[in-house]
């Protein structure tokens, strides 16, 4: 696949969209930026919803490769979930297949697997093929992203990185994050090899830097030419020093979910 030069990124005006923003053009690509909420400094983004399917495709047309970031990107009701990240991936993957767009990288997540106990010191690195245990309705529909991407590669032709992002932020905030942190700027590495990596097919992939603590196997990532270059470990000795270690007995340290497999349910379902 040539290297894609116009990409879609949608999620435009959100943490990790804002983050791309900014990283993403130096690898030479042109981004067309789509939201349901302006995005700031960018009067030509597309303001629109997943849900407006006419706005969706005119988004798509012309683009060569798709960053899905958009949705609901933590717990909430089914019916918002339902919405915005079912229907409005579903709507994303239409829009690319009625285009002819090739090529989508999906925002999915560590909450896929949530209810996976994390591993302990010594144990082996989650692999790749472990069973999805979501931890919410959010994980859920990661869950379901995934499935879409594999559908529409299977039935469509449409190739899609998933990309189970651990924590994307400036910097590591809680001890957990020392095993799940991906810099941005590996992000942006990332990004860039799923959307130039050749016969990705559906490949899925862990998305963290190279963490002393990490807690998956990142060769399916690395195998797209993906080379983390960050290590939260730099981190590691202000983290521990204010929140202590992670406490095996503590529910909210046991699982790669963290607190979104305790966090109480949102009503109504
Ligand atoms: P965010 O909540 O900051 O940004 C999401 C963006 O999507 C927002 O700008 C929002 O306006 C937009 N959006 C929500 N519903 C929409 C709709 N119906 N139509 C159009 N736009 C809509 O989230 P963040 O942190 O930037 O995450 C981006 C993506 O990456 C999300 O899909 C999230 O689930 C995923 N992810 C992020 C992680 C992280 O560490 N930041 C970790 C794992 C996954
Ligand atoms: C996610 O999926 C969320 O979108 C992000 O806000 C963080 O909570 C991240 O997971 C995490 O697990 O730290």
């Amino acid at each position: 696949m040539p290297a894609p030069r116009t990409v879609l990124l949608t999620g435009a005006a959100g943490g990790l969209g804002t983050l791309m923003r900014g990283l993403l053009p130096a690898y030479g690509y042109e981004l067309r930026l789509f939201d349901v909420a302006p995005v700031e400094g960018a009067p030509d983004a597309v303001t629109a919803d997943l849900c407006d399917k006419d706005a969706l495709r005119e988004a798509v047309r012309g683009v060569d490769a798709i960053i899905h970031l958009a949705g609901i990107s933590l717990e909430s009701s089914f019916d918002k979930i339902l919405r915005a990240n079912i229907e409005g991936t579903y709507n994303l993957y239409e829009a690319a297949r009625q285009e002819g767009v090739r090529r989508v990288v999906f925002a999915s997540s560590n909450h896929a697997i949530g209810y996976t106990p994390r591993p302990m010191p010594g144990d082996p690195l989650i692999p790749i093929g472990t069973a999805r245990r979501p931890d919410t309705f959010y994980g859920l529909s990661k869950s379901f992203g995934e499935d879409l991407a594999q559908f529409y590669w299977d039935k469509h032709g449409v190739e899609t990185v998933s990309v189970r992002i651990g924590s994307c932020f400036a910097e590591p905030t809680s001890v957990r994050m020392l095993s799940v942190w991906m810099s941005p700027g590996d992000g942006a590495r990332l990004f860039h090899a799923a959307l130039t990596a050749q016969d990705v097919r559906h490949t899925v992939v862990y998305g963290s830097s190279a963490n002393t603590r990490l807690w998956w196997d990142l060769t399916t990532a690395r195998a797209l030419g993906y080379e983390p270059r960050d290590d939260s470990e730099q981190y590691a000795d202000k983290l521990v020093a204010e929140h202590g270690e992670l406490d095996p007995e503590n529910p909210d340290h046991a699982h790669i979910g963290g607190h979104f497999v305790t966090d109480p349910p949102i009503w109504p379902y």
